[in-house]
């Protein structure tokens, strides 16, 4: 099939999503059209399967906001033509689903059916989309879509609480493609981070108020007078000065790392003992499960869909939002022993292996088939 993605470009986890999903079917023989602002982070080549189209939005200076959602059904149009795409899978309904909908309308003017598929990844339904400024139009463009999917059964009742849905919304849960992911590494330089007696406790996000980095800290300052450690921290977001601030308050300033954005997440994560995802929302946690696929067992939050993901007592341990005292007393448990550590860090494993990508990828493919053919 010929199936143009479109998703944001940058670090988040939809746009990882979305442009993993391009790269695996691209795999299987798909032709797979990107349309975004920039080519996405992790798309690292471009094949005869794999297309990147650039929208440009030239600044005018009577916009005061520059109309993004006008240059991509633009260049939706234009490429589903040029390409003869068949079906159109939009990431994030916001402004996605609503630029895709403007698409098939112009299409449809020329007498061109194209069938979309949203996918819904969280705070475009729990954070953004749910505010009155976005709703109506987020909503319009959700019951639109010819098929719905989201990440996670908790974002699905959370779009059914927060919305008026008429469509039918199917699960489909985000993936690790175990087939990239390597057993053992050569360049793991853990040497680099810290010293042989030392845990490293890991945090990846954008560093929004919504991850609660706040807890990251005081977690860390609460494992760090049991055990000797450090926090390496990925990402960057207007939180990082907060947490810098709170690590200085707490005298652990100088025992914490900011790496800022990286690419290289499985260079640092090989080394890593323990991930913290303490967010006050998450309608799935990628970032979480990247680090269990290498083996680093996690202490999250049990919000959202995080427990569709972290094994309570197996992967790890879910704990109530905000209560540190828990998440520090459960990190402890995990990293105190050796024999308990490398147990939770197989079991970590095990539990991402169940969203091995062959297990997640048909269900996409069957979506479509019924999407595009029925
Ligand atoms: O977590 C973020 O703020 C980024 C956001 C995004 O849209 O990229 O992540 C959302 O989608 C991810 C991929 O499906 C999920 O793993 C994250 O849990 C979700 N974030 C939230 O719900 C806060």
């Amino acid at each position: 099939m010929k199936i143009a993605i479109v998703c944001y470009p940058t670090f988040g986890g939809s746009g990882v999503v979305a442009t993993e999903l391009g790269i695996a079917l691209s795999k299987r023989g798909h032709e797979i059209h990107f349309v975004t602002y920039k080519q996405p982070v992790r798309l690292e080549y471009l094949t005869h399967n794999i297309h990147y189209h650039e929208v440009i939005v030239p600044e005018y200076p009577l916009f005061h906001y520059q109309p993004y959602e006008l240059a991509l059904s633009s260049k939706l149009v234009t490429v589903i033509k040029k390409h003869q795409i068949d079906m159109l899978h939009v990431h994030y309904a916001i402004p996605h689903a609503y630029a895709g909908y403007m698409a098939q309308q112009m299409l449809k003017e020329e007498g061109i059916t194209i069938p979309m598929m949203t996918t819904l990844h969280g705070t475009d339904i729990t954070l953004v989309g749910s505010h009155n400024f976005y709703k109506p139009a987020v909503n319009f463009s959700i019951n639109k879509s010819d098929v719905v999917t989201s990440v996670s059964h908790s974002l699905k009742s959370d779009t059914l609480a927060i919305f008026s849905i008429d469509k039918e919304i199917e699960v489909v849960p985000n993936f690790i493609d175990f087939s990239n992911i390597k057993e053992s590494f050569s360049d793991c330089k853990r040497y680099l981070m810290a010293a042989p007696d030392e845990r490293i406790l890991i945090h990846i996000s954008n560093l929004r108020p919504v991850k609660r980095i706040q807890d990251v800290i005081k977690v860390f300052y609460g494992v760090q007078q049991k055990i000797k450690s450090k926090l390496i921290i990925i990402g960057d977001g207007p939180d990082r000065e907060m947490a810098s601030k709170i690590g200085h308050e707490l005298g652990v300033r100088d025992k914490i790392i900011f790496l800022g954005k990286s690419n290289e997440i499985e260079r640092i994560l090989c080394f890593s003992d323990l991930f913290l995802l303490p967010s006050e929302k998450e309608s799935f946690g990628l970032a979480a499960l990247e680090a269990m696929a290498y083996k680093v067992p996690v202490i999250s939050s049990n919000t959202g869909g995080l427990s569709e993901v972290n094994e309570d007592g197996v992967s790890g341990f879910l704990c109530n939002v905000g209560d540190t005292d828990n998440m520090t007393k459960r990190a402890i448990e995990v990293l105190e022993n050796d024999n308990t550590l490398d147990q939770f860090k197989r079991q970590a494993k095990q539990t991402a292996m169940k969203f091995d990508i062959t297990e997640v990828l048909p269900k996409y493919e069957r979506l479509y088939q019924k999407m595009c053919c029925n």
